[in-house]
Parts: structure tokens; sequence; C-alpha cells
């Protein structure tokens, strides 16, 4: 987008001041970021991506109601709603977003100044805040009725479909990729039955459902640039109905690694223990007495799971020629598919060890 664009299309939402600045912000792999400064304050513009989200009327309403759930809650524990969650500007017309003229949707918040979002953690206890920070949210959403909200991606997290997909991904190979990835298809078929655990659980009723984040990565929290401390989950776009080993396991597949998550050189990438024990104290320690014995003994599952379907998902996207995550350079989505699969690698060696940290918390 041009500045010109991107100037007309934060003037239709309730800003206050004059633009001073605006320009891309942020890693995330879906939405278009950017960061608008005017003479009174800062703001997150968001140009929604509607292939991703098909829904979006039923997108906004779900993070409405969970925003509007957690604000209640902070300003009942004496906290402040506008810098421990996000704000959403309504449009001048007073809708959450934006429908332009050529059929994009944008949306406006706040931006939660004097913070950082991180895509590795630079301490342990940068971790280990992020846990405290989407453990409390899950605590939150503990009391929250799943019913007001709906699935804006069905089967966002359930393995065996993302499994059918990539299959049928495989069969049509439509780019002629199949050929020199391999060992990753290898690594995925063998994986088959495991695709199928926590599913099994949910339906089972063994795992409990609940309303969750689902996509719980370090840099989507906000930690205060001063003191480190967590400030607020962000990226509201895939609440939904979920366990809560997604929002667990999904925390571990991204902050336990040694590397980054497009790291090339495997031999940098390793899954960490001693950080899987700071993230299990900071989320598991967060919500005493709220979990199902068979929910906290689901973490280490739950963090091989979240792993290995993410590594399907980069390796599909690879097959299917780079169509849902943002790439920046030739085979990105495969460099993501390899270190998801050497962290799985890593965690069913340590799956043993995995469950005995966990298990301090039951
Ligand atoms: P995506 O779905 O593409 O990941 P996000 O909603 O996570 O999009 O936003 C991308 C990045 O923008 C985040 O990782 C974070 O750095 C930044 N960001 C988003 N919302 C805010 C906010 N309200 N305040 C400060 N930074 C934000
Ligand atoms: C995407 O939106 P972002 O960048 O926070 C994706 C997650 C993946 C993640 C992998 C809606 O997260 O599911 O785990 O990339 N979000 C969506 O980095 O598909
Ligand atoms: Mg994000």
């Amino acid at each position: 987008m041009t500045t010109q664009q991107i100037t007309d299309v934060i003037k239709k939402f309730q800003i206050e001041g004059e633009v001073l600045s605006c320009g891309r912000y942020g890693d995330g792999h879906i939405n278009d970021t950017f960061l608008i400064v005017t003479t009174a304050r800062k703001y997150i513009l968001q140009r929604i991506n509607n292939m991703v989200f098909k829904d979006i009327d039923l997108l906004m309403s779900n993070i409405q109601k969970v925003l509007a759930h957690s604000k209640k809650s902070i300003i009942a524990a004496g906290g402040d709603p506008e810098r421990e969650s996000m704000t959403l500007i309504p449009t001048l017309k007073g809708y959450s977003f934006l429908k332009d003229e050529d059929g994009k949707f944008y949306r406006v918040y706040i931006f939660i100044d004097n913070t950082v979002s991180l895509n590795m953690a630079r301490t342990q206890d940068d971790f280990y805040q992020s846990g405290v920070a989407f453990g409390k949210f899950a605590g939150m959403l503990d009391g929250f009725d799943a019913n007001e909200i709906r699935d804006v991606i069905p089967n966002f997290h359930n393995t065996v479909v993302r499994f059918d997909n990539f299959i049928n991904a495989l069969s049509a190979d439509k780019m002629n990729r199949a050929v020199e990835v391999k060992d990753e298809i290898d690594f995925v078929l063998k994986h088959e039955d495991t695709c199928h655990r926590i599913v099994d659980m949910l339906k089972k009723g063994t795992l409990k459902w609940r309303v969750t984040h689902n996509d719980t990565k370090l840099n989507n929290v906000l930690l205060d640039a001063q003191t480190g401390k967590a400030v607020s989950v962000i990226d509201l776009d895939t609440v939904m109905k979920g366990s809560v080993c997604y929002d667990f396991g999904d925390s571990v597949r991204f902050g336990c690694s040694t590397a980054l998550e497009d790291e090339e050189d495997l031999n940098k990438v390793h899954f960490s223990l001693p950080l899987f024990e700071v993230y299990s104290d900071g989320f598991l320690g967060s919500l005493d007495g709220k979990l199902l014995k068979t929910e906290t003994e689901s973490m280490p599952l739950g963090s091989i799971m979240m792993t290995l379907e993410c590594g399907i998902r980069f390796l599909t996207d690879y097959l299917e020629g780079d169509t849902y995550f943002r790439v920046h350079k030739d085979k990105h989505n495969l460099y993501r598919t390899r270190t998801q699969f050497r962290l799985v690698e890593e965690m069913e060696r340590d799956y043993d060890k995995m469950m005995a940290v966990v298990r301090r918390y039951l």
C-alpha cells in the first residue's frame, strides 16, 4: 500500500490528530500491519487477510466479545484495559472494521506503546513472561461462554484435517515440488497416527473444549520495553474453541527452539528442555487449579502436535505454491517446515522428561 492509500484509509476511522507517518510494522505471517503515528497518538492499522478469514463479520464479532470480556476482568483486577488488552477504534460510521471499494477489509487498534514483540526470547524471563500472559489469558477465558463465539476457521487445529489437506496438496503437486521434498513428505506420512491423538482425546471427552487463543507464538504477546514484564496478549484472530494444550503447545513450538522458526542451518535448531520448564512455570503456574489432570498431562503431546501440525501446514503451503503464509525468500516455507520437524524429533526423544516437568503442576 502507498502512503497515500494508508492515509486515505486511516482517515475513515475515529482517530485523534493529524497523520505524521505510516509504515509497515511487525513480523506477522497473515495480515498487513502498519504503524500510524499522528500528532495525538499511535495506532495499528491492519488490512485483514480475507483469503484466510472468509467471514470478517464473524471474525470481528468474536474479537469484540473476547475483548469486552477481557476488559471487564482487567478492570475488576484494577488494571489498565487500554494497555493490558487491545482496543478497537471504530470507523467514522461506528463500525468495528471498514470495507473499501476494492473489497479490502481494514481495522484499527490503539498501538500499545513502550512494548516489544519478540521473535526469539532475549532471556529466559521473556519466555516466562509470555507463559504468564497466555496462562492468565487462558484463565480469563475459563469463565467465557464458548457458545458466544463461532469458529472463524473451522478445524484450525484439527491435525487430522491438516494431514488430509497435505495429502491432497501432495496428490495435486501443482508446482512439481514433491520431488525435492521426499524426506519431509516421509516424515509426515510416518506421523499419520500421531495426528489423531489430540483429536481423539477431544472426541472422547478426555480433553475439554474451551475457548482458546490458538496462535500463541511469542510475537503475539507484548512485553514492557523497560521492565520486560508481560503487558498484553495480541492477535486474537483465531480465538475459537480448542484445547488448552493447543495454546501451551504452540508457544512451546515457537519459543522452546534455540533458533528462529525459519533458520536454514538445522545444526542451530534444538528443542530446549530448560526453556520448556520455564514456560511450564509461567503458563501452568498461572493456571493453578483450573485445569483437569488430563489437560496438564496433555501438554507434552500438545507441544509435539502443534509443532508437527505447523510443519505440515508449512509443507502443504510449499507444495501449493506459497499462497497462505507470507514468504520473504525462495523456499521460505520449506526452511520453516524443516525446523518444525527437527523440533518434533527432539520433543519425541524428550517426551518423558517433558511429562515429568508438567506433572509438577498437578
Ligand atoms: P498477524 O496475524 O499477521 O500475525 P498481528 O495481529 O499479530 O498480525 O500483528 C503483527 C504485529 O504487529 C505483532 O506481532 C506486533 O508486533 C504488532 N502489533 C499488532 N497489534 C499491536 C498493538 N495493538 N500494539 C502494538 N503492536 C501491535
Ligand atoms: C501464523 O498470524 P501469525 O503470524 O501470528 C498462523 C499461525 C501459525 C504461525 C506460524 C491465522 O501466525 O497459525 O502457527 O503463522 N496464523 C494463522 O508462524 O494461520
Ligand atoms: Mg501475529
